[in-house]
């Protein structure tokens, strides 16, 4: 055995010496252990098999009502220092949170299966990949890893020859909301999570490995862990411009991610290569290369139809899992927007009633292998990713941010992401709609202090002089009576390939004191049903209120006290100055 695999080994006995499985079992990936831990979750009653003829290996999951989404005031980064972790993160003393787990690990798996879940994130031969190993005692959560990941053998021969690879150890627990804590450990390379069986609290190789301990990891070595979808947008001509989007937590990654192009842009094609997660690395020649570390998508299931996102919704028609939709009568998953059928159990599996709110569960999911998607890419699979012509930030504001805006260069790109501000989603146990700083789509997930975070973004301007041009998007501007101002889902293409004939140095814009504006003619507005006051409304600058949303900025930035780097506040003070000027 080598060392790496003896190191697997005694870290296993020792989990099952704390934690007293019944049994414990190692994950090979197959398919037939896949269909082994299906029945037994049917007949436990933990699935709910959906209608055979309209869903054909399909599931329904239903998490614990009080366990729906991610937990952010229970997940901790626990470093050795605490201006590490940074005023962004909740933090522990690293004795202190192994003290915590270990009495609530103790004897936590007693009459239950432990299951060791090797898996790698990224391609399975791609020099950026990274190993993990989960021990859980949840078989959803093993079979959603198989999904999620490159889970089982080949993992595991990787893990022999690499060497290092990350400790996820999750529990279910009992569910108590009192005992549910999300602990990362960067330094040690370890994670532990116990009391939640939800996705982002439970697959350990996805927020919490894939973001915030390799985040840290990235910082280390020089490369970006990011939570961005990737895409690749072909022109009629048949080039392709790949695209990496860091937007928060519902806020439109995965419809972005495989948009079908509207009628009146006939020739464009989108190829999907990840809807949540994007690791990126300059290549020797300076050029910023991304692979998705994910295989599969753990996306928003409300809102999803055949109008807005048809890939998606003709892909979870089979071979998916849901988690916490409604039924209908006749078994079939429903969800708000879905457009057909009508719900008769909620997503708790009472009788469906108005009175109890929405029948699925605005966080309710899907989770289905990223290859059953009509527009997956090619190159999804390449070992050395895909080179990134733009970065875009967005967020989810009512007011304020425009349709679209490009940054001056990188050090205002970066000022731009660390400036994204968001209203809250289901995505996030708490309060509903609630605009937040969310730097980079990353206010969740960055494992360490954001202050070094921006300082590291900001390192790349030196490191090369290929660096994608970076750009700021809003789809969700509204009217006085909430209704959306930009029609969004497969329309976003227009607002894409202005950003490509930038990148491409094709076309001019309008210079505001906050980035370049388009041209109201450069944006196609062809067959759209769109007022030109509208359009004009979506792409304008309001100075006074920029200067509000600027000096909120700072009063962000500067709690990040000695640790800011001063490149971003420069930057913001040129936007200030350029602000003043017109105003
Ligand atoms: P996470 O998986 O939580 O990281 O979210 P995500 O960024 O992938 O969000 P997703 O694409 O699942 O979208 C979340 C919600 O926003 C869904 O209900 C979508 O229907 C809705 N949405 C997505 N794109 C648009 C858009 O362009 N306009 C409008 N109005 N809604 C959108
Ligand atoms: C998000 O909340 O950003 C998600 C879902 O993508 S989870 O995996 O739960 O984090
Ligand atoms: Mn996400």
């Amino acid at each position: 055995m080598t060392s790496s695999l003896t190191a697997l080994q005694d870290w296993v006995d020792s989990v099952a010496r704390l934690t007293q499985p019944e049994d414990i079992h190692w994950c090979t990936g197959s398919d037939a252990e896949y269909k082994r831990l299906i029945n037994e979750m049917t007949r436990s009653g933990d699935l709910v098999p959906l209608d055979p003829q309209n869903y054909p290996h399909c599931y329904l999951h239903r998490s614990h009502p009080s366990d729906v989404a991610r937990v952010e005031h229970l997940t901790y980064i626990c470093t050795v220092n605490k201006e590490d972790a940074g005023p962004n993160n909740l933090w522990m003393d690293p004795a202190d949170a192994h003290r915590k787990l270990d009495d609530l690990f103790d004897g936590a798996m007693q009459g239950r299966v432990m299951y060791v879940v090797p898996y790698c994130m990224g391609p399975i031969d791609s020099p950026y990949s990274r190993l993990g190993v989960e021990i859980t005692d949840s078989p959803y959560v093993v079979v959603s890893m198989r999904i999620m990941t490159r889970m089982g053998a080949a993992a595991l021969k990787r893990i022999e020859q690499d060497g290092k690879f990350v400790k996820g150890l999750h529990s279910i627990g009992d569910l108590d909301p009192e005992r549910r804590f999300i602990m990362h450990f960067p330094e040690e390379l370890s994670i532990q999570s116990i009391g939640s069986g939800y996705g982002g609290n439970a697959l350990l190789g996805k927020k919490c490995h894939a973001l915030r301990i390799a985040s840290w990891q990235a910082r280390e070595e020089g490369w970006l862990a990011e939570h961005m979808l990737l895409v690749g947008v072909e022109n009629p001509q048949g080039e392709i411009h790949y695209i990496a989007c860091a937007f928060p937590s519902a806020c439109g990654k995965t419809n972005l991610a495989m948009l079908i192009p509207p009628a009146s842009l006939p020739g464009w094609k989108i190829w999907t290569l990840g809807d949540d997660i994007a690791w990126l690395h300059l290549d020797k020649d300076g050029v910023l290369r991304a692979i998705n570390p994910e295989a599969g998508y753990f996306g928003v299931v409300p809102g999803t139809n055949a109008k807005t996102n048809k890939n998606a919704y003709d892909m979870i028609h089979s071979d998916t899992i849901f988690t916490n939709v409604a039924l209908t009568e006749d078994n079939q998953p429903w969800w708000e927007d879905k457009k057909v059928g009508t719900p008769a159990l909620d997503w708790q599996g009472r009788k469906y009633e108005p009175g109890n709110g929405p029948a699925a569960h605005p966080n309710s999911r899907f989770t289905i292998s990223a290859k059953k998607n009509p527009s997956y890419s090619q190159l999804a699979e390449a070992p050395e990713g895909v080179p990134i012509a733009a970065l875009i930030f967005g967020g989810r504001r009512k007011e304020l941010a425009p349709l679209v805006y490009e940054a001056r260069d990188w050090r205002h790109g970066v000022l731009v992401g660390a400036g994204v501000a968001s209203e809250t989603t289901a995505a996030a146990t708490g309060a509903v709609g609630v605009v937040r700083r969310d730097p980079m789509a990353m206010k969740p997930f960055c494992g360490y202090n954001f202050g070094d975070y921006w300082m590291h973004w900001l390192s790349f301007a030196d490191k090369s002089d290929k660096l994608p041009r970076i750009f700021h998007v809003n789809w969700f501007r509204q009217d006085k009576s909430g209704k959306f101002l930009w029609p969004g889902f497969g329309e976003n293409l227009r607002v894409l390939r202005w950003i490509i004939d930038r990148c491409e140095n094709r076309i001019g814009a309008r210079e505001t004191p906050i980035g370049f504006l388009p041209l109201r003619s450069d944006i196609d507005t062809r067959d759209l049903d769109i007022k030109p006051e509208i359009l004009d409304e979506l792409l304008s600058v309001d100075v006074s209120r920029w200067q509000q949303e600027m000096a909120s900025v700072l009063d962000y930035l500067e709690g990040f006290g000695d640790r800011l780097p001063a490149d971003l506040l420069k930057a913001h003070e040129q936007v200030v100055e350029a602000l003043q000027k017109a105003g």
